[in-house]
């Protein structure tokens, strides 16, 4: 028999909405380091809950099953471990689908995983309620492909799958543009609104405004070396009408890294910022406000309390 389950290996948000919207369409198991409640609500973005049975497994005991396909769910700074943790189990060719956000963890498992790897970016909103309970806060869209490019017909059978779903999706031949642009995005909202413990559309006001000006100017001026370009062409103008948006339409929303530090959850701080470190350096380009953030948030994680910077 031809393998047919989803792993979905993280049980945080982003996992718990998958597996929930997959449950029934193609078999399905939520994997994780321990059980949760196999009795999962999904409240849907009207509001409804959804109450569903879902398969789980923990990833130090796994199940006698090849899986048709691996979506790494968990947070960026987890993704490794959780890849180790269950390497070995697999045989070489099952395809692994890498939905974290930054560019550390996907060049790297890119390379070791022994089978295709995609990358997903994707704009859904979900935030975990309780052990057994999720909120999918709002609709959004999915992208999906190989870093080289390779591996569309997986990248548009997946999409398919997801889209039917209910969670919209699309192969993309340009995957590492659009992670970078993700990555842009949240490096200027996401350590602003984790340290002052601010919604996204609080940054439109003062004092907030001129830190994120500050944030664009600096990660445009990287990206721009890089060779990574905004939608609209180029240039601070078109990094400057991205952020805005992405402010405008989540204005109401409480960020990613501001959901970890409320939890007090470790951030994805180096895999959104130390990549563009990284580029600054290699560029010889100034980048003080993003080094800041990278310096507050890792004190953070090292559970020493910062002084508040105005960057
Ligand atoms: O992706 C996001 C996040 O919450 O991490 C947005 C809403 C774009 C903020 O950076």
């Amino acid at each position: 028999m031809s393998p047919s389950t989803h792993w979905i290996v993280g049980p945080g948000a982003l996992g718990r909405l998958i597996t929930h919207r997959l449950v029934g369409r193609v078999p399905v198991r939520l994997l994780g380091r321990r059980l949760l409640p196999a009795r999962q609500t999904l409240v849907t973005p009207a509001g409804d809950p959804l109450v569903q049975t879902l398969a789980m497994a923990r990833i130090d005991v796994l199940p006698q099953e090849t899986p048709a396909v691996v979506h790494l769910t968990t947070k960026a700074h987890a993704a490794e471990a959780a890849h180790a943790a269950i390497a070995e189990h697999l045989p070489a060719g099952v395809p692994l689908v890498l939905w974290q956000n930054g560019f550390a963890c996907q060049p790297r498992l890119t390379e070791r995983h022994h089978g295709p790897v995609l990358c997903a970016t994707t704009t859904e909103g979900a935030h975990v309620q309780s052990e057994d309970r999720v909120t999918h806060a709002g609709h959004g869209h999915t992208f999906l492909g190989a870093l080289n490019g390779d591996h569309t017909d997986l990248a548009r059978t997946l999409a398919r799958t997801l889209s039917e779903a209910g969670l919209p999706a699309e192969a993309a031949d340009d995957i590492r543009l659009r992670l970078w642009r993700k990555l842009a995005v949240n490096a200027a909202i996401n350590p602003l609104v984790a340290r002052y413990t601010i919604r996204n559309g609080q940054l439109r006001d003062r004092p907030f405004r001129p830190m994120v000006e500050r944030l664009i100017v600096e990660v445009s001026a990287i990206l721009d070396a890089e060779g990574v370009t905004p939608p609209g062409g180029g240039g601070v103008e078109d990094w400057r009408r991205l952020v805005w948006q992405v402010i405008e339409a989540t204005a109401n929303n409480r960020a990613s890294m501001l959901q970890d530090v409320l939890a007090s959850r470790p951030t994805e701080h180096e895999a959104i910022l130390a990549p563009l470190l990284a580029a600054a350096s290699r560029h010889q380009l100034p980048a003080p406000c993003l080094a800041q953030h990278l310096h507050d948030l890792r004190f953070r994680a090292e559970k020493l309390a910062v002084p508040p910077t105005l960057c």
